[in-house]
């Protein structure tokens, strides 16, 4: 074919007609020439042509000297920071923390000073083992870390949502995140510890038991960043003005309480919603309702450290809420998203050294490998020590040092002076009052490659955390176990954990060993020391027990159709929002529907893409026709057999029995399910939503 040349860039032309811009007032009007800026490079110079390369005539060959491609292409080609070794999948969002009293007396930290104060904060949820590409609700643990700009620098409280942790000694750490991670010969499996590496490490690690038993709760699979529990793991000191110390753990409590999804519908979201949890936080700050936690402290002295069952030095245990009750001291309100996802969220650079004065560590040996390691991790992501230039990791206080160049330098520092002392009378000095000190602990000991025997009871808080679940949370433990093992391909593995599992629970090691089709039980585990059976149950523990007992923050989804009931429908949206809920429409196709007076209603989703799983209950709000017409579709279907399945509470018109029917689901199953026939129904079902799941079910549907 003949080509011509034409220097016309019509795409260009067509973007300015068909775009639209949104005006004071919110309306929409067509954009005019004048509105846009013009796109230059990133030197600033103008760009006439952002469509086509320079070429020596049409279709090229083309020309070097094209730099605006060059440069485009060159900043492209360089988009990506390796992803956090760890942690690499996360989602931040900004807020503050506001103090409720003064702990001078037990601190001298800025931040617990003065009643009221609020402190700006960032924090970031994260999977640990998958990639940044991975699904939100793997089985793992949730990064909880959390960037506090105090006004005498930056605190990072880099937590997760489970109190404990698999190892005693950082430098263990490597092995266990190596174990977890895809196997390195086939690459696979992503996001998932059920595998032989990870089981196997941790069949040979017992000091892991007591982690495993929170993993394989539904701790591990939660519901919500909104909805989970938050720790600092390791003991830490507050110091205050006169250097005393008091041992201190801190934890987050949401507001919302706690709730945590099942295995079965984890399993679905993550087809259905790869996302869910990051949507989940946009959402509910988009929409104002502000996700919130109070900060608790759990306070104790040298004497209680020394009359505890366990070392508080010992990341592998924790110190029951009913022995030390925690004192809430502030709460944290998560009230804005990032403007952008790479520019906070991805590089934000926690550090568990960042601590300002009147916080300092102590001496769990896993605490103190982390200090060491998080400064390493910043420079490989972030590439230079300048990374605290970049205004996600910059204090917000003032803050003064002769630090100076280095790649990527942010900063013009004036003056002649860059070193201390000098006779300039320019520049900072260290202040003894004000800066940071260390807590003056008298060291005599040799130097040794050593475990302390104080960290040697592997069982007992393992045990005493299962005792501490409710019989619902124990079979999901027993059933998480059970699944995990069975994707062990080697069975020297699967007897090795149950061997243990039998110095945490005989019954629980029995049961898994029946469903892993072991017919003889292995001997239990060796211990180092004989596990206790006298520690009582800590109900602070289980999650049924912490639930919310309202329904606010959760979501209703509703299945509608053509012709189905307007009033019903308006009365049931009303009660949910009254509650503090949202409800969600979905229809049997995009568009929604035309209820039976006529009314318009937009849905959120068609039925294939709103699965059940996607919310905490439903309702079928149908007309005969819909009902006949969706009990027909296998999506429809799902939708009730899956929520009934996932114990979650149906209320349905009386017109949408068939489709129950045809799910496999009888109407009168367990009083789970609400006849929405008289006009107290819609109240009676609120109520039932506020218990979150009807767990008496699961007995019945067999999951
Ligand atoms: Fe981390 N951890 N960690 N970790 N960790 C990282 O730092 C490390 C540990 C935790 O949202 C890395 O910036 C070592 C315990 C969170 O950006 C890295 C050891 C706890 C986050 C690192 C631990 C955590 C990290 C990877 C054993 C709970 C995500 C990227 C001594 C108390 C922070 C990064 C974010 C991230 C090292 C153990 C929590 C490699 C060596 C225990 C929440 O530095």
């Amino acid at each position: 074919m003949a080509r011509k040349a034409t220097a016309e860039t019509r795409t260009t032309a067509k973007v300015h007609d068909q775009t639209l811009k949104r005006g004071e007032g919110g309306e929409l009007h067509q954009i005019q020439a004048g509105d846009i800026p013009t796109l230059t490079t990133a030197q600033g110079a103008p760009v006439a042509d952002d469509q086509n390369t320079l070429k020596a005539g049409a279709p090229g060959p083309g020309l070097i000297e094209d730099f605006h491609f060059r440069e485009k292409i060159f900043h492209f080609d360089h988009e990506r920071i390796p992803e956090r070794v760890v942690h690499a999948r996360g989602y931040g969002a900004h807020g503050y923390f506001e103090t409720y009293d003064s702990l001078a007396d037990i601190t001298r930290a800025d931040i617990f000073q003065r009643p009221g104060e609020k402190t700006p904060a960032f924090v970031r949820f994260s999977t640990v083992a998958g990639s940044k590409g991975s699904f939100d609700l793997a089985r793992d643990v949730r990064g909880f870390a959390v960037k506090l700009y105090t006004k005498e620098g930056n605190w990072d409280l880099v937590g997760n949502n489970i109190p404990v942790f698999f190892i005693q000694d950082a430098i263990k750490f490597p092995d266990v995140i190596h174990s977890v991670k895809p196997e390195p010969d086939r690459g696979f499996p992503q996001a998932q510890s059920a595998h032989d590496n990870f089981w196997d490490f941790i069949s040979l690690t017992p000091e892991s038991m007591h982690m495993v038993m929170w993993i394989m709760s539904d701790r591990a699979i939660p519901r919500s960043f909104r909805f989970m529990e938050g720790f600092g793991v390791h003991t830490f000191r507050f110091l205050n003005a006169r250097d005393e110390s008091t041992f201190v753990k801190f934890l987050w409590k949401p507001k919302f309480g706690l709730q945590s999804v099942v295995w079965n519908e984890a399993v679905k979201i993550n087809g259905a919603d790869p996302d869910f949890h990051r949507r989940d936080l946009w959402e509910a700050i988009h929409a104002g309702d502000f996700p919130e936690w109070e900060l608790c402290v759990q306070l104790f002295d040298q004497e209680f450290a020394d009359s505890f069952d366990f070392d508080v030095l010992d990341p592998t245990k924790l110190i029951p809420e009913e022995i030390i009750k925690p004192r809430p001291v502030g709460r944290l309100v998560l009230d804005r998203m990032p403007d952008n996802f790479f520019f906070e969220t991805e590089q934000v650079a926690f550090m568990t050294q960042n601590v300002p004065p009147g916080i300092d560590f102590s001496d769990d040996p896993l605490l103190q490998g982390r200090n060491f390691s998080y400064l390493d991790t910043q420079l490989k992501r972030l590439g230079s020590p300048n990374f605290t230039h970049i205004p996600i990791n910059a204090p917000k206080c003032p803050f003064h040092h002769f630090q100076q160049d280095g790649h990527m330098a942010m900063r013009n520092p004036a003056g002649r002076a860059n070193y201390q002392p000098n006779s300039w009378g320019e520049g900072p000095r260290e202040d003894p009052e004000r800066g940071f000190r260390s807590f003056r602990q008298p060291i005599d000991a040799p130097k040794a490659r050593l475990r302390p025997e104080s960290f040697a009871d592997h069982y007992s808080q393992a045990r005493q955390f299962f005792n501490s679940q409710t019989v619902t949370e124990q079979k999901h433990i027993a059933m998480a176990l059970t699944f995990e093992l069975s994707k062990c391909e080697n069975p020297l593995i699967r007897e090795r954990m149950v061997s243990h599992l039998l110095n945490i629970d005989e019954a629980l090691g029995a049961t898994v060993a029946d469903k892993l089709g072991i017919d003889r039980l292995p001997k239990p585990a060796d211990p180092a020391v004989p596990p206790r059976d006298d520690l009582p149950a800590s109900p602070a523990l289980s999650i049924i027990e912490n639930g919310p007992k309202n329904f606010a923050g959760r979501k209703l989804g509703v299945l509608v159709s053509d012709g189905c009931d307007g009033k019903l429908l308006e009365a049931l949206r009303a009660a949910i929002d009254q509650e503090g809920a949202t409800t969600e429409l979905i229809a049997p196709k995009v568009g929604g529907v035309v209820t039976a007076d006529g009314t318009h209603l937009p849905a959120r989703h068609m039925i294939d893409g709103g699965p059940s799983v996607l919310f905490d209950a439903v309702a079928l709000v149908l007309s005969k026709e819909g009902a006949a017409m969706l009990a027909k579709e296998a999506a429809a279907r799902d939708f009730v057999a899956d929520a009934f399945a996932h114990c979650k509470f149906i209320a349905f018109s009386a017109e949408a029995a068939p489709l129950l029917e045809k799910a496999g689901v009888a109407p009168d199953a367990d009083e789970g399910l609400v006849r929405l026939d008289r006009s107290a129904a819609v109240a009676a079902f609120v109520e039932s939503c506020r218990k979150l799941r009807l767990w008496a079910r699961e007995a019945a549907v067999k999951l």
